[in-house]
């Protein structure tokens, strides 16, 4: 049953997703062995200086994700709707951080959701910094409908080298939580690999991994499931929820 915002004044919870809680929505991971790293080096297309080097090599890596993205058979799966679950029916706040770039989360229902590494459905304009939403092809010959500006759309993504979104946001609840859960993500990329280590350090919360195998930082995670998310983050949730709030001073 859901509780009102009004009535959350219970301990909050914060979940990092990664690329992981997609794959069983059919988007490609980044390090698995058939992920997108295997076939693009990083430094081609997802840095702002790949950018100014060959803009439209990167704007087309950008355009075929963004095409999966949207394509009719990718949906959210049954780990996004039991985040958002979670968020309507815990008694205190869910934030949930995820580094993908997809629109999965929102469309399975969580509100409460910060892209840290920005939204491949946004565009922004390096002219005016103004964001669109953005559902095509971006191409060198579409114009910024705030300035007029020809050529200087870019995905409103977060590059390696540049900062992610929010922090200070992200910040705030990592330090206010009790219960902290990252969710299909390898723990390979800073700033995000490094919250686990941020909650530990101030002492008062829970730390869960839920992953399709150990990460990078495994060890730093109180306890940890391994498995498909689509099967273990929904029984997580449902434990979770059956145990209430009780449940993270235990
Ligand atoms: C920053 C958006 C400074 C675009 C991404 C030199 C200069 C500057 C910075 C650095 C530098 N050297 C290193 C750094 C830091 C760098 C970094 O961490 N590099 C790594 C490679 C070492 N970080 C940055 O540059 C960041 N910016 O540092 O700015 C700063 C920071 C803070 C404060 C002040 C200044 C910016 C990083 C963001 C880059 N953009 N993406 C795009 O998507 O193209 S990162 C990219 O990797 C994705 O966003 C992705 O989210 C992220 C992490 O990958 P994962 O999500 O974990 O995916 P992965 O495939 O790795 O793992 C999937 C997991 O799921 C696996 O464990 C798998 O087992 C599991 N799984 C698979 N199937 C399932 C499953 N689990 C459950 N169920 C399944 N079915």
């Amino acid at each position: 049953m859901s509780v009102s915002d009004e009535a959350k004044d219970g301990p909050g919870i914060v979940v990092l997703t990664g690329a992981g809680i997609s794959k069983e929505s059919g988007l490609a991971t980044f390090r698995d062995a058939d992920g997108i790293w295997a076939k693009h080096r990083i430094e081609d297309v997802a840095t702002p200086e790949a950018y100014a080097r060959d803009p439209e090599r990167v704007l087309e890596f950008y355009n075929a994700r963004r095409r999966g993205a949207v394509s009719d058979n990718v949906t959210p799966n049954a780990a996004h709707r039991a985040l958002a679950r979670l968020e309507s029916e815990w008694p205190g706040p869910v934030t949930v951080v995820t580094q993908n770039i997809d629109d999965l989360h929102e469309r399975a229902g969580t509100r409460n959701l910060i892209h840290m590494h920005g939204e491949l459905l946004k565009a922004r304009c390096t002219a005016c910094s103004d964001v669109h939403d953005w559902r095509g092809d971006i191409t060198l010959a579409d114009a910024c409908s705030t300035c007029g500006a020809l050529g200087t759309l870019r995905p409103n993504v977060v590059w390696f080298g540049e900062m992610p979104m929010q922090m200070d946001e992200i910040g705030e609840v990592l330090a206010e939580c009790a219960l902290f859960v990252s969710i299909g993500t390898s723990g390979n990329v800073y700033p995000a690999a490094g919250f686990v280590q941020q909650v530990r350090m101030f002492g008062r919360a829970k730390t869960v991994e839920l992953n399709l195998e150990p990460s990078e930082g495994a060890t730093m995670f109180a306890s940890s499931i391994y498995g498909p998310a689509t099967e273990i983050v929904p029984a997580f949730i449902d434990d979770l929820l059956t145990a209430g709030p009780g449940g993270l001073t235990s």
